[in-house]
């Protein structure tokens, strides 16, 4: 068992990612709820996770899906109640699991109080809370481009003034330049932490300190400023794990985020590896992955923090598509993609971070265009179809790229609706659930459930997973991912086939004679084959 009053204590541990949309419905309203999660506690404490991160479970008007807060220190109705909560808290806290809450602190929905207040006027005690500049309907301040689409800047006729959203319009960014703004949110985290939450994700983190009018909308000058007191004011228990999403973050800035000595986080979700199959960084513009690419970012992550900071390791998330689908194969060789990606990702020094549906290798999906529900998903489409872009080329876009691939319903049973609800599924449900189910694995010893379950218990046996120093082999080789971890007590071998022919791969002299701890022995790795070999070496 992990001592969670320590700080570090996640370097051993594996977090598990719901959505809770998406996972389990408990009332047949078709939504997935915290009572849903608690009936799943013990299938989670099974894998074995150490964490729970949840994603947003506030009061929201649901514009994205819970990323538009409008009030933080109450639960979002249809997923329970805040009794709910500290029973979610409780009893995963018996099986050893952390609830680690998702933080949205860049943005909160256009309908918070806070934001009702500085509607109201210039001279409202709230107004400087937000972002706001003086202009004409017809002139906004500058040409940025949100997220999700349009222009980062919203106009009030009442107020003649804009205001400033990274995102949707109904996502206005907070103004962190204002102090009271810092000392709500700091105060609200200590509600949480005082309902015995031990972690927070930190939603585009690095967009906390912006520059709208220089077009800077992440690393602001004021970033690891805001982000030290906030780690001084709000988190401020040694055993509290704290994970920031910063796609902005190079090797050097994660460094700075992670390195104990600043003070600032345990560890950032970096993206640099999800652009490995984009062209122009594009994340729209999809085309084959190049394994050297995604090797040498690796290999460059690995490296760069290892003594400096802290890896997260991650293939999936809400925002992603689905990693079989993706850089493994959704037909033959399925179960052995998504054990041989597992392996890959699991092998490497950081903590691993499991999506729901990740340990059963559920896959992507395909919808007619006017099903799909994320904002940005449809959003991209219109802009897409205005541009003149031909419809069957924008669509084959969505269904490589779109968000939706992860936030189809969790996959528990081939009984109706997967065992999700009783009710309508609010969104789509892949059709393959019948082959694809919790149910399904948990009865199959030869399982990816298994197979995640053996990884996440070796973590723990292991200290080389931790402590291993990485080597990167074959950097060249177009469908080999081999690398080792060492410390002068342990050795591992990790050899994965990224593709569908067999491919000869003899042992390494160090590790001659050795056995695989996972995967099959011999001098062929099988289509999509990972293997993790083991050594314990004699001290020199
Ligand atoms: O995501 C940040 C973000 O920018 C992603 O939405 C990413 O840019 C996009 O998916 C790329 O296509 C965080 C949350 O993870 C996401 O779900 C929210 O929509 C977003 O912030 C706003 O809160």
């Amino acid at each position: 068992m992990l001592d969670k009053t320590k700080r570090g204590w996640w370097k051993s541990a594996v977090f598990y990612q719901i959505y809770p949309k998406s996972f389990q419905d408990s009332d047949g309203d078709g939504l997935g709820d915290l009572k849903g999660i608690l009936r799943r506690l013990d299938y989670l404490e099974k894998l074995g996770v150490d964490g729970i991160w949840l994603s947003p479970v506030y009061a929201s008007p649901q514009v994205d899906n819970g990323y538009d807060i409008s009030d933080y220190r109450s639960i979002w109705p249809p997923f329970g109640t805040m009794a709910d909560m500290e029973e979610l808290i409780a009893e995963a806290k018996k099986r050893g699991i952390s609830i680690i809450m998702d933080l949205v602190l860049n943005h909160t929905s256009d309908q918070h109080f806070w934001f009702r207040e500085a509607l109201k006027g210039k001279d409202n005690p709230y107004h400087g809370y937000y972002i706001w500049r003086t202009g004409t309907p017809d002139a906004p301040p500058n040409d940025m481009t949100a997220v999700f689409g349009g222009s980062m800047w919203t106009y009030v006729p009442a107020l003649g003034e804009y205001y400033f959203h990274q995102f949707a319009p109904e996502q206005p960014d907070l103004n962190w330049d204002d102090p009271r703004v810092r000392r709500e949110l700091y105060d609200m985290i200590r509600f949480w932490v005082d309902k015995g939450v031990e972690g927070f994700r930190l939603d585009v983190i690095d967009s906390i300190a912006k520059e709208p009018d220089q077009k800077i909308t992440s690393r602001g000058p004021h970033l690891h400023e805001y982000i030290r007191e906030l780690s001084r004011e709000a988190f401020r228990e040694e055993g509290l794990v704290t994970v920031g999403e910063a796609w902005s973050a190079d090797v050097a800035e994660a460094g700075r985020y992670s390195d104990p000595s600043g003070r600032e986080l345990s560890m950032v979700f970096q993206f640099e590896h999800t652009f490995a199959d984009c062209a122009n960084g594009d994340k729209w513009a999809a085309v084959p992955l190049s394994l050297p690419t995604l090797k040498r970012c690796m290999e460059r992550w690995q490296r760069g923090l290892a003594g400096q900071g802290w890896n997260s390791l991650f293939w999936d998330n809400h925002d992603l598509p689905r990693i079989v689908s993706r850089w493994g194969d959704e037909g033959a060789y399925r179960v052995e993609s998504a054990k041989m990606l597992a392996i890959a990702l699991h092998g490497m020094q950081g903590t691993p971070y499991i999506f729901q549906g990740e340990e059963l290798g559920m896959t992507n999906i395909r919808l007619p265009i006017e099903e799909y529900e994320d904002l940005e998903t449809r959003n991209r489409y219109a802009e897409e179809l205005a541009r003149g872009t031909p419809a069957e080329q924008a669509l084959s876009a969505i269904y490589a790229r779109s968000r939706d691939n992860a936030r189809t319903v969790m996959q528990w049973s081939g009984e109706e609706n997967a065992g999700f609800t009783t009710g309508k599924p609010w969104f789509a449900l892949n059709p393959n659930y019948r082959q694809i189910n919790a149910e399904a694995a948990l009865a199959d010893p030869d399982s990816v459930f298994y197979h995640y379950q053996a990884l996440i218990a070796l973590r723990k046996r292991y200290p080389v997973f931790r402590d291993g120093d990485f080597t990167l082999l074959y950097p060249d080789d177009e469908r080999l991912f081999a690398y080792t971890r060492e410390t002068e007590e342990e050795a591992l071998l990790i050899a994965c086939n990224f593709s569908r022919d067999p491919l000869p791969f003899a042992l390494p002299e160090k590790f001659r004679g050795a056995k695989p701890l996972l995967g099959r022995d011999g001098e062929v790795l099988g289509p999509y084959e990972g293997r993790l070999y083991y050594q314990k070496r004699a001290r020199p």
